[in-house]
């Protein structure tokens, strides 16, 4: 039994929902009717047509009945754009800060209003739609944590463009391959930038990617826009003389950003949207390897990041919130751009590591910006919590009221640390369960309102409605452990995959006809509290981010001393999993460090930094079932070292599994 911990008088006292009943009576009537509580959202945007009501929406999630569909406010007219500055602007918050940034570089910061991001906005908006850029057309988004980024991605929306952000941690080829997959006409990045002491060569990497959609994938990314950032600020590393020697410059496709905007004007005139017209895409992993096209729509997608923020963060005037996360990946779009700008918030934007120049930076930052809100993820956590405790407590971070995690289950003792540590015992830890496909948070605490448990995500937002099933389908009332879904959307839910929707349809609806699946195991306590337990597919989570093995292990096998590969999760003290891979060689190939190291490398390559194995282990075969199944459930045992693997009745070759304990490195 866990224990129970109620929000503190501290936390009530200036909360939204000020009672766990409160809650109760508010989710209920969010799913009885959903009109009445989404029209309160709703009423404070701007609409050019307004939502209908009677029209609010409109679903099919069974594929048993036919296509599936998910409608919001269908037939009203916006612009998320319009919504998160011009209406903001004239409601009086111009002079207000939209973000402080704060460089990699502790002596690097600056900060910008809402009317100063407005007028950013709109030049560049006018920028993309003379070099072509009009409605419906995607732009990829390879940037680091720069306010160039926000304003590239609200000026997408301000034009009805579809931007794609890919994490500029991804390799060339994978940027290569999701620019070719949405057909980007242009590519946004900058010349390079710092991570801590590193230098990211991010211009460089978009040359290539570039090279290789035009020559493996087949397709031409028209222009490639170029923010220079790195004659801006401090180097924190070795630095060429002539920054024009970090990459190529093509002159009939490169265009410097500060170029295109010089002469353009801060009025731009915005593109009307239908609700349901598609606002971005975000590629997340899949478990067949190919990166999934999630499609985010207008009018729900705001209606949802506005929701969520508020209440979830509980959010008011004159608080300073932070979000730690990169813009490469949902939460930092969510979280980072659309939902503190659609609540007319102020936010920390920070470029750097959590590691420089030394280990307190976040508390530090807290300290510097009075921060109240503060949303990380475990790892980060995990990961700050190993340098002691003398970091912390040079810092005065009394301002703080909600503490955030997010991105996968967070162990109780990193909860305990982070509730006592750094919110003194008396903040509310919102532990947000939600998925690039969920579009914001569906399972949460929620600051004031409901009691929180170490480790559980806890109840379901507002409008969500989530079901445990067993292996048969059938619902779990009460305490129990199955497969997490949902039996209804909310306004927030992706509407389909970009250009695939079969793909959408089988991915997450055809397992259990009715539900949208997703992908995690959950249980129920004997009080309400659900608990993620993560991911039933061949899904991995290292640092919160998430991979398929699959992918992996085509990487791989690409080496041609490798014939198979299987890769399995192996629990990490920080990064919450880590990558740990069995290879089989071809005939008269040898398993040597040279070997270890080109596989190591490769996956670095090929998909990402972060993906890098931890163990690369010899495998003279795998353990299969008959049909030729990979047992994963016996490889991961013997990642673990444990000996007791259950029941090998259905091995093909039972004595593999003695060979793969021999040969553990
Ligand atoms: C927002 C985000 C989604 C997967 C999800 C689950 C895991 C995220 C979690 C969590 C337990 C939490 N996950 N938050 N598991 N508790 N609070 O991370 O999106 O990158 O798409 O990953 O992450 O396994 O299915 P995404």
């Amino acid at each position: 039994m866990s224990r129970l911990y109620n929000p503190t008088d501290y936390v009530v006292e200036k909360s939204r929902i000020k009672s766990f009943d409160k809650y109760k009576e508010m989710h209920r009537k969010s799913l009885e009717e959903p009109e009445a509580f989404w029209s309160e959202i709703a009423k404070d945007f701007y609409w050019q047509t307004p939502p209908q009501p009677g029209k609010y929406v409109s679903y099919n999630f069974d594929v048993t009945k036919g296509d599936i569909f998910v409608k919001w406010m269908d037939g009203a007219v916006t612009n998320v754009c319009f919504n998160l500055l011009d209406r903001n602007v004239r409601n009086g918050y111009g002079d207000k800060i939209a973000y402080y940034w704060e460089g990699n570089c502790p002596e690097d910061y600056s900060r910008v209003t809402y009317k100063k991001l407005m007028d950013l906005v709109c030049q560049f908006a006018n920028a993309l739609r003379d070099i072509g850029v009009s409605k419906g057309d995607r732009v990829s988004i390879y940037m680091p944590m720069i306010l160039e980024t926000v304003v590239c991605m609200l000026a997408c929306a301000r034009i009805g463009a579809i931007h794609s952000v890919v994490f500029a941690g991804f390799s060339s080829d994978s940027l290569a391959e999701r620019m070719s997959d949405c057909k980007a006409k242009v590519l946004v990045t900058s010349d390079g930038a710092w991570r801590g002491e590193k230098l990211l060569e991010l211009k460089k990497i978009c040359d290539e990617a570039l090279d290789k959609a035009k020559n493996i994938h087949k397709h031409n990314v028209a222009k490639c826009v170029v923010v220079s950032h790195l004659a801006r600020v401090t180097p924190c590393g070795k630095l060429p003389d002539d920054l024009r020697t970090l990459y190529n410059w093509n002159e009939e496709k490169d265009l410097w950003w500060h170029e295109i905007i010089e002469s353009q004007s801060t009025i731009c005139p915005p593109e009307w949207m239908d609700a349901e017209d598609p606002l971005f895409m975000l590629y997340t992993s899949g478990s067949t390897g190919k990166p999934k096209g999630v499609l985010h729509s207008t009018a729900g997608y705001l209606l949802y990041a506005t929701a969520t923020f508020r209440y979830v963060f509980d959010y008011r005037d004159k608080d300073i919130y932070w979000c730690t996360a990169d813009v490469g990946w949902i939460t930092g779009h969510t979280y980072v751009v659309y939902a503190p700008l659609a609540n007319a918030a102020t936010s920390v934007m920070f470029e750097g590591t959590p590691f420089y120049p030394d280990n307190d930076r976040y508390w530090s930052l807290v300290e510097k910006y009075h921060v109240t809100q503060f949303y990380t993820a475990p790892t980060a956590i995990r990961a700050l919590t190993k340098f002691g405790d003398e970091y912390v407590k040079k810092h005065n971070m009394k301002t703080l009221r909600v503490l955030g995690s997010v991105g996968e289950p967070i162990n109780p003792e990193a909860w305990l640390w982070y509730h006592t540590m750094i919110g003194s015992g008396r903040c509310s830890i919102v532990d947000t369960f939600w998925q690039t496909e969920t579009g914001g948070h569906v399972l949460t605490s929620l600051p004031g309102a409901t009691p929180m448990k170490p480790g559980a995500a806890g109840f379901p937002f507002f409008g969500v409605q989530p079901t445990l099933l067993d292996e048969n389908g059938k619902e779990i009332e009460g305490p129990g452990e199955g497969y997490l879904v949902f039996s209804r959307p909310w306004p927030g839910i992706m509407r389909t995959l970009f250009a695939d929707h079969d793909r959408y349809e089988k991915v997450y609806f055809s397992k259990f006809p009715g539900y949208y699946c997703t992908g995690d195991g959950a249980k129920r306590d004997e009080d309400g509290f659900l608990w993620v337990t993560g991911r039933i597919d061949d899904m991995l989570n290292v640092s919160g981010h998430l991979m398929s093995t699959a992918e992996v292990e085509s990487v791989l096998t690409e080496e041609p001393r490798v014939s198979e590969a299987a890769v399995v999760s192996k629990p990490h003290p920080i990064k919450g999993e880590s990558l740990y891979c069995f290879v089989i060689l071809n005939e008269g190939a040898k398993f040597d460090a040279d070997l270890v190291n080109s596989l190591k490398k490769r996956v670095r390559n090929r998909i990402g930094a972060f993906a890098a194995p931890d163990v690369i282990q010899y495998a003279p075969g795998l353990p299969k079932t008959r049909s030729g199944k990979i047992m994963r459930r016996i490889l991961r045992k013997i990642a673990l070292g444990e000996r007791d693997i259950g029941d090998t009745s259905t091995l093909a070759d039972p004595s593999v599994v003695d060979e793969l304990f021999k040969n553990r490195p």
